[in-house]
């Protein structure tokens, strides 16, 4: 008898979680759209914009990922490269609004689709009946600027409940963002999924008591997530 192997358990498990939970919540960054890249040209914008010497390369991007949060990133960096932080707090939102601007404008070029399997996940879930939510670090601002250019600009209208990074007092992998979407949702944790990509997407939603999905993202790709249950990417679950 061939035995299912063990990624087909896992796609099996990881469908089963999708059609049973009442509220899907998706993370934004690289669980939606490879966003990341698109995120490392903006800052790296800015940096000129700015006058900066600095300049983000794919893998010291991978590392400064570990830091979720633009404004967060940018003053970690600032830290980890002269003694002490040589960047004001004004400094950093005038580079952050800089790059968060440069970010909008390459989205709105419609070179970083959804990725495969999210937008046919996100009907079937309405058909469904299941509620949909997003909980992410970026700004609402990105989110709009993302799902304008791929869904159109009645976008929000798809979700019951849309939290970003700003709104909340801790970034992930705080369970903030997932906390306030449970309050929103008025959805008890066990009963819904989160869908992410990260490290810290994954503890946040975790440390809300949510049960987590990741789908594998560039930036994340060699991350170990022997805690969840990863797939390759949702276009594996198709429903
Ligand atoms: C990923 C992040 C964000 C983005 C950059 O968010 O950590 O900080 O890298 O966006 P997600 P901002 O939780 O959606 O994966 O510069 O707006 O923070
Ligand atoms: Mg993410």
């Amino acid at each position: 008898m061939n035995r299912p192997s063990p990624s087909a358990i896992t796609i099996a498990r990881a469908r089963q979680m999708l059609e049973s939970a009442r509220a899907l919540i998706f993370d934004v960054d690289g669980t939606l759209a490879e966003t990341e890249e698109v995120h490392r040209r903006a800052f790296n914008h800015a940096f000129v914009q700015m006058r900066l010497d600095w300049r983000w390369g794919r893998t010291v991007y991978r590392q400064l990922l570990k830091t979720a949060g633009g404004k967060e990133r940018i003053r970690a960096f600032d830290r980890s490269c002269r003694s002490q932080q040589s960047l004001s707090d004004q400094d950093i939102i005038e580079l952050h609004r800089i790059k968060t601007s440069r970010y909008a404008e390459l989205i709105a070029s419609g070179d970083c689709p959804l990725r495969p399997g999210v937008e046919a996940l996100l009907v079937s879930a309405r058909r469904r009946g299941q509620r949909l939510a997003i909980a992410t670090t970026t700004s609402l601002e990105n989110i709009d600027a993302l799902l304008s250019t791929a869904l159109g600009n009645d976008w929000a209208a798809r979700f019951d409940a849309i939290v970003a990074g700003d709104e909340v007092a801790r970034k992930k992998p705080a369970p903030d963002v997932y906390l306030e979407v449970l309050k929103r949702l008025a959805i008890p944790a066990s009963n819904c999924l989160a869908i992410e990509d990260s490290h810290n997407g994954s503890v946040a939603a975790s440390l809300a008591g949510i049960p987590v999905v990741i789908t594998r993202s560039v930036y994340f790709d060699d991350e170990d997530f022997s805690e969840a249950l990863a797939v390759k990417d949702l276009a594996e679950l198709s429903l």
